[in-house]
């Protein structure tokens, strides 16, 4: 059961940082901040609206002074839950941020659930479910670009888009229930073929969005890529270069990398868990046999491949190995070492590999990484119109809600094809309604909502 109360929360992430805030949400929260709220000037806090006010935050069970404090309140309904909220902006670190929740939770407000801020916005009509989705995408999103499909998502655009199919779906429905109730010569009902045009119009807008779950997955996520290639080609190197640190040990050993090594890069705002992996070869004792069994696997858990050969170095044996492996893949093949003379060129593999594209890089001379960059995005949004910054279904939720209300209208428009009775075209549409309404919150189960608030962390 959801019980409300005065809530309170360290609402900024925990660390050392200049400042942070401890957030009150409730009728009680004014009161509360009052209690323990000392001003040099006027001695207690005024219940003004929307102005930041200084002084101390202290105990009034022993008067002692915890930290210098700016308050700002925001009355019901201008606030982020639309009850009235306290902002108190102390130092940051963990000892003073403690010491305010404490003060304050002694003082009559209750620790928060994780995402009980949002839950609220949601509860009180501030924003709709699919909003309160968007709020955990930004808290969580790694990149620029996810980050901007989570504001639009928090904006209002897939909201929009559904609530736009819902009502075609509605009127079509209201149509038929019409031609249930009375017969033709009293009301203008539609005719089923005009109706058919109206849902086929739904089923068209929602499939559309389904296209875009892939890309919106892309953003969430990030793309599984996959640095391979036979022993001391530069693979560590290259992923170093793309980091533009020296994130993994590079030598002129073969066989230097054992363990996959995964970072997440960012490359013009696109999302890239890339693993170095172990060369592959035949291996010359276990460690390297483990490493390599792991570089196998993550090649087929890939959703792209750098395939890195030496371009000084002829093609060796253990290369066409390495291709064996590739089968089925999405491949970059990438010619490094392109500062020496070389020996293999793009056309050596016309015949052994499929793949999407080639680059040429020097990871000593920084050269080529710029256009494999360019390269990887190119390949990764190839043929999708629109590219990423147009993806609103971003969440795995919305996405089968949405496969569910494109079956329901799929049954309905078949029935009405079949010239069927109205009954059997409004059952599965009630349902597909039903579905789209649990994207944006219009009909949810207690269940439904209690789920997504608790991926929330605390103070959110
Ligand atoms: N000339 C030249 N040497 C390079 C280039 N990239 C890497 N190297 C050298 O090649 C050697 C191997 O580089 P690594 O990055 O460790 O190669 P790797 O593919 O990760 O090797 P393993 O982890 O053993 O599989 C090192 O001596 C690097 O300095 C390049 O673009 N040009
Ligand atoms: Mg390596």
């Amino acid at each position: 059961m959801y019980s409300p109360g005065t809530i309170a929360a360290i609402s900024t992430p925990l660390g050392t940082s200049g400042i942070g805030i401890v957030r009150l949400s409730g009728s009680d929260s004014i009161n509360i901040a009052s209690k323990v709220f000392l001003s040099p000037k006027r001695k207690t806090l005024s219940s003004k609206s929307h102005v930041i006010q200084y002084g101390y935050i202290f105990n009034p069970e022993t008067g002692k002074k915890i930290d210098e404090a700016l308050i700002s309140i925001m009355k019901s309904p201008r606030s982020y839950t639309r009850e009235d909220i306290v902002e108190i902006n102390c130092h940051g670190g963990i000892v003073p941020l403690r010491e305010v929740l404490e003060v304050v939770l002694a003082n009559g407000a209750r620790l928060a659930d994780p995402g009980e801020f949002t839950k609220r916005a949601f509860l009180n009509g501030r924003i709709d479910l699919a909003q309160a989705e968007a709020v955990i995408d930004i808290i969580n999103s790694r990149t620029e670009v996810s980050l901007g499909a989570a504001m639009r998502q928090l904006e209002g655009a897939l909201s929009t888009e559904i609530n736009k199919i819902t009502d075609k779906v509605f009127e079509v429905m209201v149509q038929l229930e019409a031609a249930i109730d009375f017969s033709e010569e009293d009301l203008n009902v539609l005719p089923r073929s005009e109706l058919s045009l109206k849902l086929e119009n739904a089923q068209r807008k929602i499939s559309n969005l389904l296209a875009d779950w892939e890309n919106g997955r892309i953003l969430r996520e990030g793309i599984r890529t996959t640095i391979v290639g036979r022993p001391n080609v530069g693979k560590s190197s290259l992923l170093n270069a793309l980091l533009r640190e020296n994130r993994c040990i590079v030598t002129s050993i073969p066989g230097t990398t054992r363990d996959i090594i995964e970072e997440t890069i960012s490359i013009k705002g696109v999302p890239l868990v890339m693993h170095d992996t172990a060369g592959l070869r035949h291996p010359q004792n276990e460690v390297e046999q483990l490493g390599i069994e792991l570089s196998k696997k993550s090649i087929s858990e890939a959703d792209l491949v750098l395939f890195v050969v030496d371009s000084s170095d002829p093609l060796h044996k253990e290369d066409k190995e390495v291709i064996k492996e590739l089968k089925g893949k999405r491949v970059i093949l990438v010619l490094n070492k392109s500062d020496l003379p070389s020996a293999v060129r793009e056309t050596t593999f016309k015949n052994i590999l499929c793949y999407e594209r080639c680059v040429s890089t020097s990871t000593i001379k920084e050269e080529g990484i710029n256009e494999l960059e360019d390269v990887v995005v190119e390949v990764v949004f190839s043929g999708k119109a629109g590219h990423a910054g147009e993806t609103l279904v971003t969440n795995r939720r919305h996405k089968s809600s949405l496969v569910k209300a494109l079956e329901g209208i799929t049954e309905a428009l078949r029935a009405l094809k079949n010239e069927e009775s109205e009954e059997f075209v409004i059952v599965p549409l009630k349902d597909a309604l039903e579905s789209l309404g649990e994207i944006v919150g219009k009909v949810t189960s207690e269940d439904l909502i209690e789920g997504i608030f608790a991926q929330f962390c605390i103070g959110k």
